[in-house]
């Protein structure tokens, strides 16, 4: 029985949020306690036994939550929340790191911490990205096995700082100090000036996804990369929600460059743009797009593009925001609903950098040509179609100049391996894709982002769940299983069972008369009976929900089939082949050269959810050939605030990402192993004898709590140190005894 009779013990108490809440117990006379909990509020309860007293790791907090002796929710989220206060954001669960965003620069990433964390075994120091990044580069040298790290978490969780920090480490820890790391850190002020935003859950938000693999030698000395890009929202070109902008390189533009270039384009400030206005805010609390300019310019210098390549993307850039700006008037052709285009600078300046004539562009964008039997007629369109097509124009050149900046990108710092057959190449990759996302209104790059976070979700689940238990199962450990949420079945409605709804949006897509409406039918016939996917409420509403691993979406399938075909009028591709600008042409050559080379059997476009698929599953391809590290980052809250702990928000985060689960299987589990032979071969420094065999690999484990399979042995985490530092040890005294030795020689 336990009495509290003084201040400073720690208890638990009942929340509103329905888990518990540490206290502190402040005073305690005959009949009652005082206590203060961790949100500061006051609580006077009865001297009561049930009252649960906090185990002593909850107190303090613990490094590895595998350590954590209340081992349940509250536990859990005191363990983040004790810790993050310090100014600890970083905390294991076994060689899985939870990084608590601080919204506030911590002296924790400096050239010395870089030192420091280099070289050393997992939970030598405290938790730290650069102890993640330190034992993938360690285990790549070790295993001779590719590594990736996956990182996960949702829109403004913290996934592109903490991939920016890995990177960082690795270009450290290469000792090189050459070109090519330079290089690699420096494609990044490109990509994010591209393909990031302020959003009104993150203002650095990616619209994109990535993955950087990071190439080495086999002593760890960087040769290059390859980073590819995943899906660019290019809706946001054209539009933005309230309080959110458009790509970061449009302000920054218009803020940084010199005054004698910006009247050559034309260019004025971000207010007089349409495209650029929508959100309502045109800068960044925080972000100085001066400054930004600056490193992007000189970035693109590093990464080798020229000033003249430079010039001509600020020239389509300029083309698209006076493209933004070019109205259209309602006009009757013969009967028919028509529009004219407003003459403008704008539109003139339009066609002078896209470099065409005048008269095409306005045509090209009026009108639209269709085939008939024979030839090929013209229609007018209402000024509502034009601003379409407009747009659907512009977000074309701006997605596929983001595909050319990355080639650009690639070709600098992607080095082929050298012919000789000795040469081994090894690889690190850090994916960093867009957060689960979940807006007032969700529409189609939603579902994908959320489809690709599904995918990142069972990868994890595979891993550190299904996988795991499967071979305790195949190697006769004895082993109680532990259940987990598996997201497969949300997986299975989106794309895998026959007439999933992606493949469903593909086939309305792909079939000239489908429309939003019918796409929404067939969908609610055929998943509308099940759990995961739930149709409309009525005959009016366009909105279907879909239960993520993270919580329900609702989408509105408006729109849905458009963006999918994201197909580019006939007239625009053969305005584009009049033109005489290069860039304009080179990064259409793929519509270009179709056309040119026009074949009988039309070939199918791709639609975008059927390339993203593709692009997604051979990065599930490339994730499952490689050993896997994942950082699971929170958000601590929704208002970009340093020292703010929302426990509501947290505890769903901890809940969907599978985080108690993960700290159960973890703390029971063994995620460490190795066949007999790779063992004995590795801590063999560390026996007398020179004997194989299952009975010799027992002599190595002097610790505890480790398990013989039948092909394998199986280690905790913690052995894996352990069994390091020792092997370190012995091999130095060897060292040391042959130095000796030799010495004695002389
Ligand atoms: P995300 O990549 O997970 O969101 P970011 O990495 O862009 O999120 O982080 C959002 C913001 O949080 C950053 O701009 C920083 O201000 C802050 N932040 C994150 N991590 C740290 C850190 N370690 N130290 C200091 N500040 C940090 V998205 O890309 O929206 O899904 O699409
Ligand atoms: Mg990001």
């Amino acid at each position: 029985m336990l009495v509290f009779q003084q201040g400073g013990d720690y208890v638990w108490v009942d929340c509103s949020d329905g888990v518990q809440i540490g206290a502190e117990v402040l005073l305690s006379d005959t009949g009652q306690l005082q206590l203060i909990d961790d949100e500061g509020k006051e609580h006077k309860i009865k001297k009561d036994n049930s009252l649960k007293p906090m185990h002593p790791t909850s107190v303090k907090g613990v490094d590895d939550m595998i350590r954590l002796g209340d081992l349940n929710e509250a536990g859990l989220l005191r363990n983040l929340l004790v810790r993050y206060k310090e100014g600890a954001i970083y905390t294991y669960t076994g060689s899985i790191l939870v990084a608590v965003n601080p919204y506030q620069l911590l002296p924790i990433y400096t050239p010395e911490q870089v030192e420091q964390y280099t070289d050393r075994r997992l939970g030598d120091l405290p938790p730290h990205v650069f102890a993640i990044a330190d034992s993938c580069f360690f285990n790549m040298r070790r295993n001779r096995k590719d590594q990736c790290c996956i990182i996960s978490g949702e829109s403004g969780a913290g996934k592109t700082e903490s991939t920016k920090l890995m990177l960082q480490f690795f270009a450290a820890v290469s000792r090189q100090r050459s070109w090519i790391e330079q290089q690699i850190l420096e494609a990044n002020p490109i990509l994010e000036a591209f393909g990031n935003a302020k959003t009104i859950r993150n203002d650095n938000s990616s619209r994109f996804g990535k993955y950087i693999d990071i190439h080495f030698t086999k002593n760890g000395a960087i040769e290059g990369a390859r980073i590819e890009q995943y899906l660019l929202e290019k809706s946001r070109v054209c539009r933005q929600a309230p309080q959110e902008r458009n790509y970061h390189i449009f302000y920054c533009m218009l803020m940084g460059m010199p005054l004698d270039q910006k009247k050559i384009l034309s260019l004025g400030n971000a207010a007089e743009y349409n495209f650029l206005t929508m959100g309502q805010c045109t800068t960044c609390e925080g972000r100085d797009d001066i400054k930004e300019y600056a490193s992007f310019r000189s970035a693109m210098k590093i990464l080798t593009f020229t000033e003249n390549e430079t010039w001509e993307i600020n020239k389509l850039l300029a083309a698209i925001l006076h493209l933004g700006n070019v109205d259209f008037e309602e006009t009757i052709m013969i009967n028919l609903e028509a529009c004219d285009i407003l003459t403008s600078t704008h539109f003139k300046m339009a066609a002078q950098l896209l470099e065409v004539v005048p008269n095409a562009l306005d045509v090209s964008l009026t009108q639209r040509s269709l085939m008939t039997n024979r030839e090929s007629v013209s229609k007018p369109l209402t000024s509502a179609q034009a601003v379409d097509g407009r747009d659907a124009f512009v977000k074309a050149i701006y997605g596929r100049l983001f595909v050319w900046i990355v080639e650009k990108i690639n070709i600098a710092i992607y080095k082929p391996p050298p012919d000789d057959p000795k040469h081994v190449r090894l690889s690190i990759g850090l994916l960093d894709i867009f957060g689960f996302e979940n807006f007032k209104n969700n529409s189609f790059e939603q579902l994908c982002i959320n489809f690709a976070n599904e995918q990142l979700q069972q990868f994890f689940v595979k891993h550190v769940f299904k996988l795991e238990q499967q071979e305790y199962a195949r190697e006769d450990i004895i082993w109680k299983n532990i259940e987990f949420n598996d997201n497969q079945r949300t997986l299975d409605v989106l794309a895998v069972k026959p007439l999933n709804v992606l493949a469903l949006i593909d086939e309305e897509s792909l079939f000239p008369k489908g429309t939003d409406a019918t796409m929404l039918n067939k969908m609610n016939q055929l998943h509308g009976k099940g759990d995961i996917y739930m149709p409309p409420k009525n005959n009016h509403d366009t909105q279907f929900g879909i239960w993520h691993f993270a919580g329900v979406v609702y989408y509105d399938s408006k729109g849905f089939l458009e963006k999918n075909r994201d197909a580019l009028s006939s007239d625009v591709i053969q305005l584009m082949q009049t033109s005489s600008n290069k860039l304009l042409k080179q990064i259409f050559h793929n519509e270009l050269s179709t056309t040119e080379t026009k074949t009988k059997s039309k070939k199918r476009v791709p639609t975008l959810s059927g390339q993203f698929r593709q692009s997604l599953d051979s990065l599930m391809k490339t994730l499952t050939a490689c050993q896997p590290f994942f950082i699971r980052c929170i958000k601590p809250n929704d208002f970009k605030k340093p020292m703010l702990f929302d426990r509501e928000l947290c505890i769903r985060q901890l809940r969907y990402s599978g985080m108690m689960e993960t700290i159960r299987i973890r703390k029971a589990g063994y995620p460490i192993r190795h066949t007999f032979d790779e063992f004995l071969e590795r801590y063999r420094v560390l026996l007398k004898s020179k004997q194989r065999g299952k009975d010799i690999c027992e002599n190595v484990l002097t610790e505890e709590d480790w398990k013989i399979g039948k092909t394998k042995v199986f280690l905790k985490d913690f052995h894996d140190t352990v069994l390091e530092l020792a092997r370190d040890k012995a091999l130095n005294e060897k060292a040391l005894l042959i130095q000796k030795v030799l010495r004695g020689y002389k």
